[in-house]
């Protein structure tokens, strides 16, 4: 079976199109949250998600739309109550029944879910900070939130962080994702370009504060 492992859609529509016409071929859709946040298109990315029965935890940017009293200082409080008043109902229920993480089990493959850590959903692990406290009694560890993509192994732990498919932060601006066989066992990191200046039109036409189009067009 191969697997797309994505993270970090961040409302981004036209990266997460550009993410599936790019993959040449998949079974299974699986990712490792922020669904929300930062980008102009909540509902459309919820919707897709919806349709493609992509199999998603919650990230913290999720959490903060979901939630009256966050408390995450890093995420801009504009974005999050503009992508609040936006979100339909029964987009706001499908986010409310997603974990905070998962185990699932492809073709007698082990898989852990999670946003920060396994310790805790709000740590960033960046590349340098990569240590045997991401082994997980499983045989892969997926996690996100940093938006740099990772591929190392610990221990026997194959350990994936796809990057971000709407927002990379590792200076590359075109989103990343990882394709995992489970029959071979290949694991594959692969960069798509898409459509910037879409989202950035977008945000401008929105009530987005504009410079919010820096998360997108890296200026
Ligand atoms: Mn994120």
């Amino acid at each position: 079976m191969k697997v797309l492992i994505i993270s970090d859609v961040h409302a981004n529509r036209p990266a997460l199109n550009a993410v599936l016409a790019n993959v040449p071929s998949y079974d299974l859709i699986i990712h490792s949250g922020d669904i929300l946040g930062y980008g102009p298109y909540p509902n459309d990315v919820v919707e897709r998600f919806k349709e493609l029965n992509v199999i998603s935890i919650t990230g913290n940017h999720d959490r903060a739309v979901l939630s009256s009293n966050f408390d995450f200082p890093e995420i801009p409080t504009e974005i999050v109550y503009w992508t609040r008043d936006q979100l339909t109902d029964s987009n706001r229920k499908y986010l409310e029944q997603l974990p905070l993480e998962k185990s699932i089990e492809i073709d007698q493959t082990s898989v852990q879910l999670v946003h920060g850590s396994p310790q805790d959903p709000d740590e960033y692990v960046y590349p340098d900070d990569i240590s045997s406290d991401l082994v997980v009694d499983e045989d892969i560890l997926v996690y996100g939130h940093t938006h740099y993509p990772i591929i190392v192994s610990i221990d026997g732990c194959l350990v994936l962080n796809p990057g971000s498919v709407g927002q990379p932060r590792d200076g590359d601006l075109r989103g990343s994702y990882i394709l995992y066989d489970t029959e071979s066992g290949a694991v594959e990191l692969n960069r798509f370009d898409y459509p910037r200046k879409v989202v950035t039109e977008k945000i401008l036409q929105s009530q987005i504060p504009s410079d919010a189009t820096t998360y997108f067009d890296g200026s």
